[in-house]
């Protein structure tokens, strides 16, 4: 089933007319209430009635956090307070929080995106959706909450963490949809091994999985552990939330609803547009929104646009699955390292728990990669022989992959720490 088979299947001509009406209409309102836009369109050399079609976007300016940042708390508001109904935050590593507002109509709006994104999924009006993403100012838990409920699912809003209930309401609830990172499904997963719960008492057939990169090899992983199959959800608070994205059966890259966010691929150097197929950074400019909308948003997250039309009946254009983030990007003694590559490997050998870390340092002035891995209880061995044949194939099958060598530790199962939302898989002593 499609849910709105009228936008999300609709002709590219069709498309590029309504982005193009949208876009002249929002460029109006960003020029009109945001003083910062006005400037920005200024510089630019741009007047509100000189953008007529979607082609023109690369004329326009680029918006990055920072100017999120400067512009805090509501700087980039066009509505008045009083039209806002709900503002979320997502705070970062440092520095001040990213706000983000939403009007009623954003509200339904990314409810209507979240819906067809689970819709994408098979998910509809018998499913029960425990939903472990956090609740609270973090776009995870509600985003995904209001869309399973447009969609008439049951929803368990469970949010993160406690994982034994989790579990209890997984079993005597009879989830059939799970929606959390991917790196809690995975601890999810073996938790039910674990506990030793029966396959039999996990109804389970679907994840909704986002909000951190994670490789088609964790993907199997997690299909494997929990008996679904898993699908990639993906999204930003400053976009709108989850539902940016999501892919369909054909699991062939996700769709973009692109009738309200519209994608663009930019070399994250030169700034230049990017043809489809070339990897670089992802742009989104919101073309709908009310309360905040955004123009040439620089996410950070590198990925690839297609336009051929996809096997499900869907013209939305798709996007690859995200490689990670240009501020992921590890230099190691020269070499570009991206944290998805260790996972790739360390995913496809299977004494390997979907545990690791990535340890940089820098000692006499030279980097040093050092990869925590963790074994799989059932592959833990008191034999010292069979462990360093475990470690000496992922030795091996790293410096084959990243052209670099780097020091692979096995460490004990259930030893890392457990992330119950976004992981953390790098820890870069150079940067402290
Ligand atoms: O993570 C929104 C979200 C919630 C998406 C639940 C999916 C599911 P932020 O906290 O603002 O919002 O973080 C956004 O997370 O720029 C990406 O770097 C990363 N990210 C989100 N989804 C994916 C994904 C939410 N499916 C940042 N694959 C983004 C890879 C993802 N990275």
């Amino acid at each position: 089933m499609i849910w709105n088979p009228e936008r999300e299947c609709a002709d590219r001509q069709q498309m590029h007319e309504l982005q193009s009406s949208q876009l002249t209409a929002m460029i109006q309102r960003l020029y009109n209430n945001v003083p910062f836009y006005r400037n920005k369109l200024k510089e630019a050399g741009v007047e509100p009635g000189d953008i007529r079609s979607v082609d023109q976007l690369k004329q326009l300016p680029f918006t990055t956090k920072t100017d999120l940042r400067d512009n805090y708390p509501f700087g980039l508001f066009t509505v008045p307070q009083e039209d806002v109904v709900r503002i979320h935050a997502s705070s970062g590593t440092t520095g001040k929080p990213t706000v983000v507002g939403y009007t009623q109509h954003d509200i339904e709006l990314w409810a209507e995106v979240v819906a067809r994104g689970l819709t994408m999924a098979g998910i509809h009006s018998n499913d029960t959706i425990q939903i472990a993403y956090g609740y609270g100012a973090f776009t995870g838990g509600l985003g995904l909450h209001y869309g399973a409920e447009k969609v008439g699912a049951t929803v368990i809003p469970i949010s993160t963490g406690n994982t034994k209930k989790q579990l209890q309401f997984m079993i005597d609830f009879r989830a059939t949809i799970l929606a959390c990172t991917p790196s809690y499904a995975a601890y999810l997963g073996e938790s039910i091994l674990k506990e030793g719960i029966s396959p039999a008492d996990i109804r389970l057939r679907a994840g909704v999985l986002g909000a951190e990169p994670w490789t088609n090899e964790m993907r199997k992983e997690i299909e494997k552990l929990l008996n679904i199959k898993a699908y990639d959800i993906y999204g930003l608070s400053e976009v709108i939330g989850p539902g940016v994205s999501m892919e369909c059966s054909c699991q062939c890259g996700n769709h973009v609803f692109e009738d309200h966010f519209i994608p663009e691929i930019i070399d994250p150097e030169t700034l230049e547009v990017l043809p489809d197929g070339e990897l670089g950074e992802l742009v989104f400019t919101t073309v709908s929104k009310e309360a905040m909308p955004l123009l040439r948003y620089r996410t950070h997250d590198l990925s690839r646009l297609h336009r051929e039309k996809c096997d499900c009946g869907r013209t939305l254009v798709r996007m690859d699955k995200c490689l990670g983030r240009t501020d992921d990007m590890l230099i190691i003694r020269g070499v570009n390292v991206f944290p998805s590559q260790v996972e790739s490997v360390l995913m496809e050998i299977t004494e390997t728990s979907p545990h690791y870390q990535l340890i940089i340092r820098r000692e006499n002035n030279l980097d040093t990669l050092e990869i925590l891995v963790e074994i799989d209880e059932k592959n833990w061995s008191d034999s010292i022989r069979e462990l360093e044949g475990i470690r000496q194939r992922i030795d091996h099958n790293i410096k084959s992959t990243l052209g670099i060598s780097a020091k692979v530790r096995l460490v004990e199962p259930n030893s890392m720490e457990r992330s119950e939302g976004k992981s953390t898989r790098v820890i870069d002593y150079r940067k402290c």
